[in-house]
């Protein structure tokens, strides 16, 4: 039987933990677990036997981390083959009678993707081809990614198993106890992008236990129209007796997924901690059990790497400000490749309080396909908004696709053979709600009629592509209300009917409806209230105009659909100039400055801009009064954000790149200013376990300012390494930095280290965790709270 055809009427009850029990076979610290497929094949089959004695359905191959980056590419493929050769014999060894499938097991890549690190989308894509293509090969029933902790990793991992392979896909990632991917990826963002991909189920493992997976299990039960699974931990880990120990007995664990099994998950299993008795018990109350039959949902999500918008609750605001139509700075800017002034008019438009930006660069001087991807990629990295894909160059639509970390809107396609059958391929495989403008070859039909003719024919075409109809979204075309007085009417009728005879999304891009009249945005609002009144789902529009943000909020309050009204509060309360002459003003004078000050760019993670404006400031200002004043409140800032999930890791990154590259000019600068004459030698290093460095370099540049030699060891350095250098350097002064609570305890043991072997040489502490009595603990010399008392403390034992 396939088992996508088993998943239809039984649970596929799934293996559990495979780590720990090669390591209670003999697994030492450092070795590769995949290798022992070769090395060890007789206990990874005992292994895998025991889990199908057990009554597991499914095993999974034991190459979790099996890639390119750790094996040559022979090794894999013979690492590979061995993995499935041994699920293959466990499973024709062991008596149990119920159906027996093999899972080829793909776990994450342990690089980060650009621009958070420094592997990119292609590359990744072309390693989990590797396996793929080898699992095909050699057999495997299907495909399971798991574990994945980042949405664009599980992009690329999805992409390479569509592309390389025809086997089945289930794709599971791992929760944080914030409910979310460590990039910041909701189970419903999961969904959005990973059913729109195409994935034949979807789920969480690992990192939580199953009390603590339970809102995550509803949130993809709510969202998901294909099977969900879940496989997790048994329980949350302790340590006793030096061993980590996992709290949940096989009887809890059994009871507690089976209740979720009755809740609707389809596929059950378990991850780290759990052992062939779990996956007993659990089979023992799961296997009689049926399915729930699988509910088509009819959310339109479109997502980005954090989150997904559903375009089938209230109105949705997409803005329409990266467009280069009638936009002359905008035009130079992309000549000029400019993309700190496309960014910022995402950013200033998220202010403004738009739910997805519409992306469109075409101009025909420029390679469009090349310079969408660039701004979907800079774009995506510093603002959580979905983006809508706006091209009518199918190049350029798939290179943008391709790229986009999450589920976009795509806008367009039309009733035009043409035109339908150049998008829905592209829809199909990449996942997308695409904008379906009701025109064709005959142009647009001026009445009502005419328009739902070619929603309909459109919407049969998308069914043969099997793209749904919530995953098409009618623009029933805004014409010039000047030049045809009943235009706008038949808009609002066609909208009208599409939504109530044909059960769609309709979106409009509103402002067309004005052009040649004056005072525009007056026009412009009440039409959009109209097309809200109607039924529109979202409106292409500009977020600067206060006649449409007033429309759009009074609509969502009288509709009921503001909360206590808070969001027409926080709206009207600060809209101080209502009644100013010119309206688009009010909104858009307070964005611009936005980003004009080194710590908003900072904050916002805008790279160029920020060293832009490092360069200009550092003509009036001291080089430490910009770290001082810019820099470090900046990163503070995003600090406390993340501690409160307001932003996630890819947003704590691009701020410390952008931190880093206004530190370029400043430490140029500073080394102008620098005291040449050497006065002793300091080792610096961040220590082990912690990778924050930003802090330290600061330490360091200022000692180098001040004379002193300083030998940095970077970051992350073992106590070992430290004591070796301080050594051959005959060092008087060792400086240590840590950020975190985590790699205190790293600071301790290098502080003991160096006190064994050089009892002479002076210690100094430092970074945001540390305080004097906790220096004093660890038994440190000194405490630095920030870098002008690094320097005063070196030059305390330089004169003495
Ligand atoms: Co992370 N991070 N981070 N982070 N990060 C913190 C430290 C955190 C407080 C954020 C938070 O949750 N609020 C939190 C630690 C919580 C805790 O333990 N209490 C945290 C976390 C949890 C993490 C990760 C685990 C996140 C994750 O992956 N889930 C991860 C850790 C990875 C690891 O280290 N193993 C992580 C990763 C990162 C980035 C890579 C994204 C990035 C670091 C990039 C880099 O350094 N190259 C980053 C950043 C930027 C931060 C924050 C926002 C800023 C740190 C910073 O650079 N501050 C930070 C929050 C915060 O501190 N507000 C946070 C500016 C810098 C100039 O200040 O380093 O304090 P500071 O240095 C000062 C003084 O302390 C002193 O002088 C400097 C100048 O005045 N000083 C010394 C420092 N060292 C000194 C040594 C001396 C003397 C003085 O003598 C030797």
């Amino acid at each position: 039987m396939k088992i996508l055809d088993f998943i239809k009427n039984n649970i596929l009850v799934l293996d559990g933990g495979m780590g720990t029990l090669l390591q209670s076979r003999g697994l030492g610290a450092g070795e590769l677990p995949e290798r022992w497929n070769i090395t060890h094949p007789d206990i990874v089959r005992s292994i895998h036997q025991s889990y199908y004695d057990a009554g597991a359905n499914s095993v999974s191959t034991n190459t979790f981390g099996a890639n390119l980056l750790k094996f040559s590419r022979e090794e894999l493929e013979e690492v590979i083959k061995a993995a499935i050769e041994n699920v293959r014999a466990a499973k024709e060894a062991s008596e149990n009678k119920s159906e027996k499938f093999i899972a080829f097991d793909i776990g994450p890549l342990g690089k980060l993707l650009k621009p958070y690190g420094d592997l990119d989308f292609e590359d990744a894509v072309a390693l989990f081809a590797e396996n793929v293509k080898l699992a095909e090969k050699y057999g495997a029933d299907y495909i399971f990614i798991e574990t994945m902790n980042d949405s664009y990793e599980t992009k690329a991992a999805l992409l390479a198993a569509k592309e390389n392979s025809s086997l089945p896909v289930f794709v599971s990632n791992a929760y944080g106890s914030d409910g979310r991917l460590m990039t910041g990826a909701s189970p419903a963002a999961m969904i959005a992008l990973l059913e729109g991909m195409g994935a034949d189920a979807i789920g969480a493992n690992c990192s939580l236990g199953p009390d603590q997976l339970v809102s995550v299990a509803n949130e993809l039960l709510k969202y998901a129209s294909v099977p969900v699974l879940l496989k997790p931990n048994a329980g949350l880990p302790e340590i006793r007796d030096g061993k980590t120990v996992y709290d949940i007995t096989p009887d809890q664990f059994a009871k507690k997924v089976s209740e979720l099994v009755d809740l609707g998950i389809g596929i059950a299993g378990g991850c780290c901690g759990t052992t062939p008795e779990y996956i007993e018990k659990l089979s023992a109350l799961c296997c009689d059990k049926k399915p729930r039959a699988i509910e088509k949902k009819n959310h339109s999500l479109v997502s980005s790497y954090t989150h997904a918008v559903d375009l089938n609750n209230s109105p949705i605001l997409i803005g329409e400000r990266i467009n280069p139509t009638g936009k002359k700075l905008f035009k130079q800017a992309l000549r000029d490749h400019d993309l700190d002034y496309i960014l910022k008019e995402g950013l200033d438009q998220e202010a403004a309080g738009v739910h997805i930006l519409d992306v469109n660069v075409g101009l025909p001087e420029i390679n469009e396909a090349e310079m969408i991807r660039e701004v979907v990629c800079e774009l995506q990295a510093i603002c959580p908004l979905p983006l809508q894909i706006d091209t009518s160059d199918p190049e350029a639509m798939e290179s943008a696709l391709r790229r986009y970390n999450g589920k976009a809107m795509i806008n367009s396609v039309n009733g035009k053979p043409e035109s339908m059958s150049a998008v829905f391929p592209l829809v199909k495989k990449y996942g997308g709600v695409v904008v379906a403008l009701t025109l064709d070859e005959n142009g647009i039909p001026t009445d009502a009629d005419g328009r739902i003719e070619i929603a309909k024919k459109i919407l049969a075409e998308a069914e043969k592509y099997g793209i749904d109809k919530k995953n098409i979204i009618f623009d029933t075309l805004t014409l010039t209300v000047s030049s045809d007085k009943n235009s706008a009417m038949v808009t609002i009728e066609a909208l009208r009917r599409v939504k109530n005879e044909l059960g769609a999304n309709t979106v409009l891009g509103v402002s067309n409806v004005s052009f040649g009249l004056p005072n525009r945005d007056v026009l412009n609002g009440i039409f959009f209230t109209c097309a809200m009144e109607n039924g529109l789902s979202a409106a292409i529009m500009n977020p600067y105009s206060a006649e449409m943000m007033k429309a759009y909020h009074c609509f969502k309050v009288l509709h009921g659909l503001d909360e206590n009204c808070a969001e027409y509060i926080d709206f009207a309360s600060n809209l101080t100039n209502i009644t100013a002459n010119s309206p688009q003003s009010a909104i858009k004078s307070e964005k611009n400055d936005s980003t004009e000050s080194l710590k908003d760019a900072i904050i916002k993670g805008l790279r160029e801009k920020a060293r832009e404006i490092t360069v200009k400031e550092l003509e009036s200002s001291k080089p430490l009064d910009l770290v001082k004043e810019n820099i470090i409140p900046a990163l503070d800032t995003v600090g406390k954000g993340f501690e409160t999930g307001k932003v996630y890791l890819p947003g704590l990154l691009m701020s410390a790149e952008a931190a880093k590259t206004a530190f370029e000019p400043i430490s140029a600068a500073l080394s102008q200013e620098k005291d040449n004459s050497e006065r002793m030698t300091i080792v610096m290093a961040t220590v082990k376990g912690d990778i924050h460095d930003i802090g330290k370099n600061i330490v360091t540049l200022l000692l180098e300012n001040y004379g002193f030699k300083v030998i940095d060891l970077g970051r992350d350095v073992s106590p070992e390494r430290i004591v070796e250098e301080a050594i051959a350097q005959k060092a008087p002064l060792v400086g240590l930095s840590a950020l975190m609570t985590t790699t205190v305890p790293a600071m301790e043991e290098t502080v003991k280290l160096l006190r064994a072997s050089l009892p002479d040489c002076k210690i100094m502490v430092g970074g945001a965790v540390l305080t004097e009595e906790y220096a004093k603990m660890i038994g440190a010399d000194f405490y630095a709270p920030d870098a002008m008392g690094a320097v005063r403390i070196a030059e305390s034992i330089c004169v003495s």
